[in-house]
């Protein structure tokens, strides 16, 4: 079934969940309010980002070591609240805390997985950044907390995904396993307005994305790859902000890549909450996503803060880097 059928670009994204939900006889609306409050904090986001005097770092790391940015803890602290009041998620994961985030809400169905401020090399220097998150059903009984097991689900398990794009204009796309659509903000009305119905990434493409600083230490087949690509004169596209690189794949055809190095073999991305959303939103727009031998989305996860190589893109793309990762 396709999720943007009978919609016309314009439908409000309120609109567009109210819609959809319709559609399913036994929905009962909590995933359709799970995405109007991330939604909501992507509005409060977006308008912060804008603020020159929340720029710079408060000197905090996260799990990882990675110095945190003001806007990384504020989006986080927005999108936790967002979800918490909204009610319908018990449990978080996020990449800048520690451990699960317990909600109170411990009737709720939901988990969310989420890197609420994607590209932080990029915010002070003006440059798009992104949200992303993926929605997972509890597999625990409801009346209590989520558990780690909730949390640690294989990416096919996910029921929704999405990012924001905070750039020059922001925008919102999402899957329920449906396709994928895309909606842009409007500031001025405070409204996400459907522009991108049933985006489908192009099955081959000119374009390639990855830090080529670090060729060096990418595994043979990759750096054959990208001589490969040389070689068909294609151009190199690096933002450095995963949501932006990967919305220009999808939009224009193309693949990204962060593999894994001798010094981290399982790359820098995280699986829960970058690789895997963004997996199951380039195979619902008829792209592919592995981390080089596997289909991302197979993967089980066992650990919150894994790390997973990524190659993510168009589909003939992926299947050619797949290919020279054999030889
Ligand atoms: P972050 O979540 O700390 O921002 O790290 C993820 C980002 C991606 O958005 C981007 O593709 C990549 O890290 C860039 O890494 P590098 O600077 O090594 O090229
Ligand atoms: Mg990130």
């Amino acid at each position: 079934m396709n999720d943007a059928l009978a919609l016309p670009v314009g439908t409000t994204l309120d609109r567009f969940i109210k819609r959809k939900q319709d559609e399913f006889s036994f929905a009962t609306g909590e995933l359709s309010q799970l995405l109007r409050d991330i939604a909501l904090a992507a509005k409060i986001v977006s308008q912060e980002l804008t603020r020159v005097d929340l720029q710079g770092s408060g000197g905090t790391a996260n799990i990882q070591g990675e110095e945190q940015q003001n806007l990384d803890v504020i989006a986080n602290i927005r999108f936790i609240r967002a979800l918490r009041n909204g009610g319908e998620v018990c449990s978080i994961v996020s990449e800048e805390e520690d451990e699960i985030i317990h909600t109170g809400n411990q009737n709720a169905k939901y988990i969310v997985a989420m890197d609420p401020l994607d590209g932080s090399s990029n915010i002070d220097v003006n440059i798009p950044v992104g949200t992303i998150f993926a929605i997972y059903r509890r597999l625990s009984e409801a009346g209590s907390d989520g558990t780690l097991e909730d949390c640690l689900q294989q990416g096919t398990k996910q029921v929704a995904a999405g990012y924001i794009l905070y750039g020059a204009a922001t925008m919102l796309v999402y899957t329920t396993g449906h396709g994928v659509n895309g909606f842009t903000y409007e500031p001025t009305l405070g409204e996400f307005f459907l522009s991108h119905p049933n985006l489908k990434i192009p099955n081959g493409g000119k374009l390639y994305s990855c830090n080529e600083a670090n060729v060096s230490n990418f595994p043979l087949g990759m750096q054959n790859y990208l001589a490969f690509c040389k070689e068909q004169k294609y151009s190199s596209r690096y933002i450095g902000s995963l949501v932006a690189d990967f919305h220009r794949s999808l939009l224009k055809g193309g693949v990204y890549f962060y593999p894994g190095s001798s010094k981290n073999p399982a790359g820098k991305l995280r699986l829960l909450y970058e690789c895997n959303p963004l997996a199951f939103i380039a195979e619902q727009a008829g792209g592919q996503a592995t981390d080089g031998v596997e289909r991302v989305l197979d993967k089980v996860p066992t650990a919150l803060h894994e790390r997973c190589a990524l190659v993510i893109g168009s589909s003939e793309m992926v299947d050619k880097v797949r290919k020279y990762m054999l030889v």
